[in-house]
């Protein structure tokens, strides 16, 4: 056979096809990509593409600026296309764009780990590098089951989330994770419980920390008294939860939960996946409660969303569990990894992202502009539809009331004609979220929350 021949057996053959792509002119040429938690057909047939960034804007591509009211996706509160992150990547991406972090190392990632236990609260010691939150799930729970294990207490496998708890989309992830339309699909999942939520009555239209709920913690009693804390891993909780609309735990609440697990030997995990540097007017929303975690998940702002990047951190007892137990020291201590552990380009992002959260005192700024974005938010009170508004930091989630027996269409609607109108707006369930970037100004608060107020009252 020669070459000829085996151009036309690959030409003929379906397998290895080479179909001609699509031009952007052709009607098909977004049928290819498959978008994710996104109304697909909605999408490809009243598309919003972005093409640029920069601060607090996009650009979208007929040349519209829009305003970036959920700091991408709650990940860049520094705002867009810092020359710092876009520098350090692109020295990173020529000097050393992938090593394996299995069995090698590279020096980024042993700083960008140093920074991390930095930042966050005392007792949190050592840093596992996933891909993203959801890896920084799945690679929590394994860890805390592993952990129970190698003290000698292999039956404590039970987690414990929360009702409208979000944990990333992977199945550990969605078997302690409450939102119901996010597990519905996928079958069984890992054993899991679900404390309640604390959007409960009499809290609407807190400012902060609502005053009512903290007895919710003792529903974790119930739990252990119904399977014995000797079945129970660990209780995985959002500090304030993010994707369900924005949810502040009540004065007192965390406290609770703290303390129950201490006194039956159950981890707590905080998933700061969005509560984490800077989005709740500290480094972690730890810091923001005052109540320190067994092991903490972080992801999203670590890089600034620069690039894609998750962490666990575990305290120094737990780390040497594994170190002490692992036999001879050519073996793994722990036989868990992602590709992309600690992928160069992604430390060098976080490295500067989190220099520049530091050096430009981020923090002070969230709380400087905290209470103007709390008042302003909740000017929205007495407008139609509205049911509740609850806020933290720089987080708002606004409840509306449902169309009919459709929850999530006024917030769609509320959404779309809010990008017309130049914002960008999350939507998820009957809540509209709000996370203007750090470097927000009041000015660009105020033109968010009015144009927000008008098209709640635009809508049917
Ligand atoms: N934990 C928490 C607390 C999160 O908020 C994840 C884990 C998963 O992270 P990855 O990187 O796998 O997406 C998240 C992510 C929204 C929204 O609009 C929230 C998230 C992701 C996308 C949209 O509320 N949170
Ligand atoms: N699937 C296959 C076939 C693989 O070889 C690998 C990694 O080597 C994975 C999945 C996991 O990929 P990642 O490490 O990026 O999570």
């Amino acid at each position: 056979m020669n070459l000829s021949d085996n151009f036309s057996a690959l030409e003929a053959s379906t397998v290895g096809a080479n179909h001609s792509a699509p031009h952007k002119a052709d009607p098909h040429w977004m049928d290819a990509f498959w978008m994710p938690s996104t109304g697909n057909r909605n999408f490809k047939s009243h598309p919003r593409m972005m093409v640029s960034a920069a601060g607090c804007f996009y650009t979208t591509d007929d040349g519209r600026q829009i305003y970036d009211g959920l700091s991408g996706l709650w990940c860049a509160g520094l705002g867009h296309s810092r020359r710092e992150i876009n520098e350090a990547v692109a020295r990173q991406i020529t000097k050393l764009d992938f090593s394996p972090t299995f069995q090698f190392g590279h020096p980024l990632a042993f700083e960008l780990a140093n920074k991390l236990v930095e930042l966050t609260p005392k007792g949190l010691d050592r840093v596992f590098f996933t891909g993203s939150g959801s890896e920084a799930t799945d690679t929590a729970l394994k860890m805390a089951r592993a952990y129970w294990r190698l003290k000698g207490k292999a039956s404590k496998t039970r987690f414990i989330g929360r009702e409208k708890g979000y944990h990333g989309v992977n199945f550990g992830g969605i078997s302690v994770g409450g939102i119901p339309a996010n597990k519905k699909m996928f079958g069984q999942s890992i054993e899991a419980d679900h404390l309640s939520h604390t959007l409960i009555p009499g809290n609407e239209f807190s400012r902060g920390m609502p005053e009512h709920g903290a007895e919710l913690a003792d529903e974790l009693l119930k739990l252990i008294a119904l399977h014995d804390a000797s079945n129970i891993a660990a209780v995985i909780i959002e500090p304030f939860s993010g994707s369900a609309g924005v949810i502040i735990p009540p004065v007192g609440y965390l406290n609770r939960i703290r303390d129950i697990c201490t006194a039956n030997d159950i981890l707590l995990i905080f998933d700061e996946v969005i509560s984490g540097f800077g989005r709740s007017g500290a480094y972690t929303g730890a810091a923001a409660f005052g109540v320190s975690p067994d092991m903490m998940n972080v992801a999203k702002q670590i890089t600034n969303g620069a690039q894609p990047m998750g962490a666990v951190l575990v305290g120094n007892d737990f780390y040497n569990t594994f170190m002490d137990n692992a036999g001879p020291e050519y073996m793994l201590e722990l036989a868990h990894g992602y590709t992309y552990s600690a992928h160069p380009v992604a430390c060098a992002a976080g490295i500067a992202a989190l220099d520049l959260l530091v050096k430009d005192d981020m923090i002070s700024r969230v709380n400087e502009l905290a209470p103007h974005f709390e008042r302003s938010v909740h000017s929205l009170k007495g407008a139609r539809h509205i049911t509740d508004i609850r806020n933290f930091g720089l987080a708002a989630g606004l409840t509306l009331q449902p169309f009919g027996m459709e929850p999530a269409k006024r917030p769609f609607q509320v959404a779309m004609r809010m990008f017309e109108k130049g914002f960008y707006v999350r939507y998820g369930a009957d809540t509209i979220q709000l996370a203007p970037p750090f470097i927000t100004t009041q000015g660009h608060i105020d033109s968010l929350i009015n144009a927000l107020g008008e098209t709640i009252n635009e809508i049917d």
